[in-house]
């Protein structure tokens, strides 16, 4: 017989699987209609750690469990670590936090994806509600800004099939090649474009006026705002042309217009000011609480639902952690040493760490490094919920598969809670928690109770229901760059610097699954197919093979997030706002890895 579970991996679209003899299928109904992704498709194919292991010797489960509890008997309290990635979504993950909460022991707080939008959303709405993709299938154009649906949300495809397209990316994506209209904009030029756009609705006489006088009464501040942005400058800067300003122009006024956001424009340090300008050009045209309009970003999967687990905890910054000052880590559903930004950084700081241990699948730098392995089930064998950013669905995800191999989350925790004489509730009592938050559909399926298809219909969530516009820029004019307030950056560049993009690959999740191995540049590049080239930051630097895409701008490389080594470029600076990693803030030059060899040869 069919079992109905869902995808539990970190993905907009939070499909539900049919499960029948060890193959998985989208469920038939709902916007999966029948189909998964490839992840899904070959999931059971995928190699995985089936044995705990100490110091690198094989052991039992019982002695893995054993050696945890010595190990946390030593030092469990504030010199332990406790660091939850997003391996699996489903929310019994969280009830690892309540254990090394109530022990006191030290938690994350951070995020190494959308915290900087997410936190410009918040300064301008009060709070973050998505759009939901049920939402999106009922506009009418659909702009699509630093997201990649074809390989990130790939279920949103056939609900936009006969929209205007609207594309914003320095990358010719698949979703551009298509698109009515592509901007292949210069990386990390979004807020000057978003700027100009509000500043020409004005012009244009094509704001929503009572909306902006009812819930949005700055508008005529930040109008003047937009107009320090030089327009014929800022264009040459962005590398488009006013024709295709006017173009976009033309298709958003008077329509039901999505802005779907994604996490590429927001890998900066002032990320959360790109998010709330084009926020700004929502409530500019009056598209926020309106049916089939708005801005659709990386929602929160938790909104909604409050957490039955101890969360109060001492936290530390999830980007730039500092591992050296606990004698534990316990990393479960994580892989700190090559997703995090700065590996070098976390790998200095992980091996003064007496004890790390990883609770996951599968081997990756972290699982090498650690003493202590131990493997997860994976979500077939094991009963959890999930929900999701991008839509209100609330999915159950019971076990459908015996394994011997590994232990769930909540055994573990239960196990730990029991040791420290922890109050623990059972699974299902959890389970049966979470599903308070929910109310059946007609079609039988949950969907959280307190989420809404139409946010901000009655205003915003700020204190005066009023939307909160962004108040500074500064504009330096002799250098006709743009550098920000608070002493943000100014950049020094060089000839050979190109911008680095390390987006999302479609044959990996982060660095679980097949992962990429190439640095990807335009063909026209100095650099040919196969080269081996040394690409390096201010920060460090990391030999690849050259693959040549020519939907690339010529100042831009291109490396998929999950390859080796791409975060040996990355800063673990944090965004000004939302404490989350900015990857894409460092400029990367090229060098031939046979340059170097011979310069070396001739000292
Ligand atoms: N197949 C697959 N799916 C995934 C993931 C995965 O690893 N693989 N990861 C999941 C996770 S963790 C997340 S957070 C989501 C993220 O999903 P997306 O937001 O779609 O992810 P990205 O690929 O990082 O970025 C999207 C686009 O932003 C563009 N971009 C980069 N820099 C800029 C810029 O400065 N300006 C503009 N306008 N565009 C820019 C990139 O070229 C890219 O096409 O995807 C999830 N889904
Ligand atoms: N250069 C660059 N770096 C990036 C990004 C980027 O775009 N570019 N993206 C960032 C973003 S958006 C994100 S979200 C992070 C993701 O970074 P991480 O959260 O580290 O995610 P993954 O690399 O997917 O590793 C997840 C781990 O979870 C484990 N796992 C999977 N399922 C389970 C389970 O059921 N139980 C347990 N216990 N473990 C499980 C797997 O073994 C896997 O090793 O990476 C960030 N790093
Ligand atoms: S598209 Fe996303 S949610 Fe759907 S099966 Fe693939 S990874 Fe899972
Ligand atoms: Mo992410």
């Amino acid at each position: 017989m069919n079992k109905i579970t869902a995808c539990p991996l970190d993905c907009f679209d939070a499909c539900e699987v049919e499960y029948k003899d060890g193959k998985l299928k989208g469920k038939s109904s709902g916007h999966t209609q029948g189909f998964l992704c490839p992840h899904m498709n070959h999931f059971n194919k995928y190699e995985r750690i089936t044995t705990p292991r100490y110091k690198g010797e094989e052991i039992s489960m019982d002695d893995a469990l054993s050696k945890l509890r010595d190990i946390l008997d030593a030092n469990y309290k504030s010199e332990t670590l406790y660091y939850r990635g997003s391996g699996n979504f489903g929310l019994m993950q969280e009830v690892n936090d309540h254990f090394f909460a109530s022990v006191g022991a030290t938690l994350t707080s951070g995020t190494l994806c959308d915290g900087a939008g997410e936190a410009g959303i918040i300064e301008g709405r009060g709070s973050n509600k998505n759009m939901p993709i049920s939402e999106i299938a009922k506009s009418e154009v659909v702009v699509f800004w630093g997201r990649n649906p074809h390989t990130t949300s790939s279920h949103l495809l056939p609900l936009i099939k006969d929209k205007t397209i609207i594309v914003i990316d320095p990358v010719k994506t698949k979703i551009a090649q298509i698109a009515d209209i592509h901007l292949q904009i210069k990386p990390h030029t979004d807020m000057y474009l978003a700027m100009m756009l509000t500043r020409f609705l004005h012009i244009n006489n094509s704001c929503d006026y009572e909306y902006l006088e009812e819930k949005a009464s700055e508008a005529e501040e930040f109008y003047e705002l937009t107009q320090t942005v030089r327009i014929k400058s800022m264009l040459e800067n962005m590398g488009i042309t006013l024709g295709q300003v006017g173009d976009v122009l033309a298709r958003i006024e008077d329509k039901r217009v999505a802005f779907v956001c994604g996490v590429g424009i927001q890998k900066y340090r002032d990320g959360s000011d790109v998010l709330r300008a084009i926020d700004a050009i929502a409530v500019t045209l009056g598209l926020f609480g309106k049916e089939g309009c708005g801005v659709a970003y990386l929602g929160n999967s938790k909104e909604g639902i409050e957490s039955p687990f101890m969360t109060k905890a001492k936290r530390v910054s999830k980007v730039n952690t500092k591992f050296d000052e606990f004698k534990t880590v316990f990393i479960q559903g994580a892989n700190p040493l090559e997703q995090m930004p700065n590996s070098q950084r976390v790998q200095n700081a992980m091996q003064y760490t007496e004890n790390v241990i990883y609770f996951g699948l599968y081997e990756n730098a972290t699982s090498k490094r650690a003493d202590l392995v131990i493997p997860a089930k994976t979500f077939l064998e094991k009963n959890d919920i999930r929900t999701s950013y991008s839509h209100n669905a609330m999915m159950e995800m019971p076990k459908v598969q015996e394994s011997e191999i590994g232990i769930s989350e909540y055994d573990l925790a239960h196990f730990l809670c029991e040791k420290y004489e922890i109050e623990i509730k059972t699974e299902e009592e959890y389970i049966e928690h979470f599903k308070s938050f929910a109310k059946r559909d007609e079609d039988g399926s949950l969907v959280v109770t307190a989420r809404e298809d139409v946010p901000y219909s009655d205003g915003f969530d700020t204190d005066d229901n009023e939307f909160v516009f962004l108040e500074e820029i500064e504009i330096d004019r002799s250098a006709n760059k743009i550098v920000l307030t608070k002493n943000r950056h100014k950049k020094r560049e060089k000839s050979n610097d190109f911008y680095l993009l390390t987006p999302k690959s479609a044959t990996s999740l982060n660095s679980q699954f097949k992962r990429e191995e190439s640095v990807y540049m335009h063909s026209e590049s100095a650099y040919s197919e196969g080269e081996n080239v040394i690409v390096a930051s201010s920060v460090g630097s990391v030999t690849l093979a050259v693959k040549h895409n020519d939907a690339l701008r010529m100042d831009t490389v291109l490396i998929y997030s999950g390859t080796k080594g791409v975060n040996n470029l990355t800063s673990s600076e944090v965004s000004w706002e939302g404490n989350s990693a900015a990857y894409q803030e460092e400029k990367v030059t090229i060098q031939l890895e046979k340059e170097i060899e011979t310069k070396e040869e001739n000292l």
